[in-house]
């Protein structure tokens, strides 16, 4: 079986990562030794039947299970970086499970073993991982997966608890690798199977973060001030604005019974989901095995789910929404189920309006510029120190570490970097204006991302001069006007 070309203690170092941001999924029940073994389990037992697993893209979902018994499960993700619509004139990079937002369907039975094999294509620029909240197990698979650009990894779960899970990547810096589009859903069917309906359909909710306003055309790169501020410029269903509007739109007859998989990848916000029109008669409350009846409104966490369930008895438009409803008609969080058939007159009657569910398109409102407080102002190198190793921990050491020591094959170390110390000023243009292609870091190849931080020139100087200080780097001091001529000098 192939793994990542990793050390064991470096994957094991990336669920520490992981586990600083996000303390729930973490297990805290197991030892080091434990995680270790379990990362060499083997798979199941030869006599269970093998099945390659169905994948599909939403809003559709594999077919039913209607197998009795528990088989092994053969699951393939390809990883890609793409370029795709966000909105129409609106471009972005996403980074996905299978080539779109959200990542590919995965429906297995409780008590399969899958056998999940995790790709990353070779034109990626970043490694990624999988945390599946179907796993019982350390990080959800997050370190047995992590996986470089052009590399495969595999891991064997057993699906114990029914459910209908999301799925994400859990590489640091983990906001940035869910909000570019790095989660999607696992059914796990109860052991008795589902009951049938007429219609199912995937639905995953995501907030994204543009440095453009909401229509702001172009490929828009991702802004991580939005991100951490939680203001997202776009809110939408199955990863763009009119996924599920006009020829997209989702179908049902008169008299069907309908399902969501209603999914919530964040990275931020709560989803308040409603169907306007149309009252749920179940709902899988958080994607687990209590059933709530006749609900209005269900809320979907960030990073949870909800199966809801309606017959349709009257014809018409029903628009799928975020009920925190500016994200519904200004930030894109709009779909539609057709339904088509003959009037119930009984249920329904009247003049059937549409006109004020329309999207209020590309009404852009302009936002008042927010007046953020003022940054300290060191006036002398040792307050340079102390404000940089405040903006280093909540900055940089995500990718490059406590220590500067970097992570092999992804993130450059800045502890004794040659590429660092022979330059600062290029530097400061990395930290400026972020860092994309080859380079080459103490006789190490890294051909990744570092984004564009959005910090003042302030704030650089005192970063830098943190760095320069720390580590047996070569130190000095950075001051702002050197950030400013360095940060013009290395403009790209
Ligand atoms: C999202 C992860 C990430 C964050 C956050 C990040 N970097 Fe980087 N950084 C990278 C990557 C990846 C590269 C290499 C880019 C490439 O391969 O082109 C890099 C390269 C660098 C380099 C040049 C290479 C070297 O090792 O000397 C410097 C200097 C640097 N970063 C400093 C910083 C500082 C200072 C911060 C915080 C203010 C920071 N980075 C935040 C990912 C990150
Ligand atoms: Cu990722």
């Amino acid at each position: 079986m192939k793994r990542s070309h990793l050390p064991k203690a470096i994957r094991l170092a990336i669920v520490g990562i992981f586990c600083l941001g996000m303390a729930t999924s973490c297990g805290t029940k197991t030892t080091n030794a434990e995680i270790l073994n379990s990362l060499n389990e083997t798979a199941a037992p030869a006599e269970m039947p093998v099945i390659e697993a169905e994948l599909t893209d939403a809003p559709l979902v594999p077919a039913p299970i209607t197998r009795k018994h528990p088989a092994k499960v053969v699951v393939r993700l390809e990883v890609t970086e793409v370029v795709k619509k966000l909105a129409d004139g609106v471009d972005y990079t996403f980074w996905t499970f299978g080539g779109s937002v959200p990542g590919k369907f995965i429906r297995v039975r409780q008590n399969d073993e899958v056998e999940f094999h995790l790709m990353n294509h070779p034109d990626s620029k970043n490694p990624h991982n999988i945390d599946l909240h179907a796993v019982t197990g350390p990080g959800g698979g997050a370190a047995a997966t992590f996986t470089a650009p052009g590399q495969e990894t595999v891991f064997n779960f057993k699906a114990i608890n029914p459910g209908l899970y999301v799925y994400h990547c859990a590489t640091a810096p983990v906001g940035m690798h869910i909000a570019n589009g790095m989660y999607g859903l696992i059914m796990v069917e109860p052991e008795e199977g589902m009951e049938p309906v007429d219609k199912e359909y995937y639905v995953m909710q995501g907030d994204f973060y543009t440095k453009g306003a909401f229509g702001a055309p172009g490929l828009q790169p991702f802004d991580m001030e939005k991100a951490l501020d939680e203001k997202p410029s776009y809110v939408v269903f199955n990863g763009s604005v009119g996924s599920m509007t006009g020829d997209n739109a989702i179908t049902a007859k008169v008299g069907d019974k309908v399902r969501l998989f209603v999914g919530n990848g964040g990275p931020n916000l709560v989803s308040s989901f409603h169907v306007i029109g149309e009252i749920f008669d179940n709902v899988y409350v958080e994607g687990g095995s209590n059933v709530n009846k006749n609900v209005q409104t269900t809320l979907v966490p960030a990073g949870g789910s909800a199966i809801t369930e309606f017959k349709v008895d009257v014809p018409g438009n029903y628009v799928l929404v975020d009920h925190s409803i500016f994200r519904t008609f200004n930030k894109g969080a709009l779909g539609m189920l057709k339904v088509e058939g003959p009037d119930n007159l009984a249920i329904f009657s009247g003049q059937t309006e549409q006109k004020i569910y329309l999207p209020e398109g590309s009404v852009v409102q302009e936002m008042p510029k927010s007046n953020a407080p003022k940054a300290a102002i060191a006036n002398n190198k040792d307050m340079r120190l102390e404000l940089g190793k405040t903006l280093y921990a909540q900055n940089c050491q995500a990718c490059h570490q406590a220590e500067g020591q970097g992570i092999k094959g992804a993130f450059p170390p800045l502890a004794k970097s040659d590429y660092l110390n022979a330059d600062v000023d290029r530097s400061i243009g990395v930290v400026a204006h972020g860092l994309e292609g080859q380079i080459k870091v103490n006789g190490e190849v890294y051909n990744s991302t570092m984004p564009k931080l959005k910090l003042s020139d302030e704030e650089i100087a005192n970063v830098m001069t943190y760095v320069l200080n720390s580590w047996s780097n070569k130190g000095g001091e950075v001051t702002p006007e050197q950030v400013k001529k360095a940060k013009d000098k290395y403009k790209h």
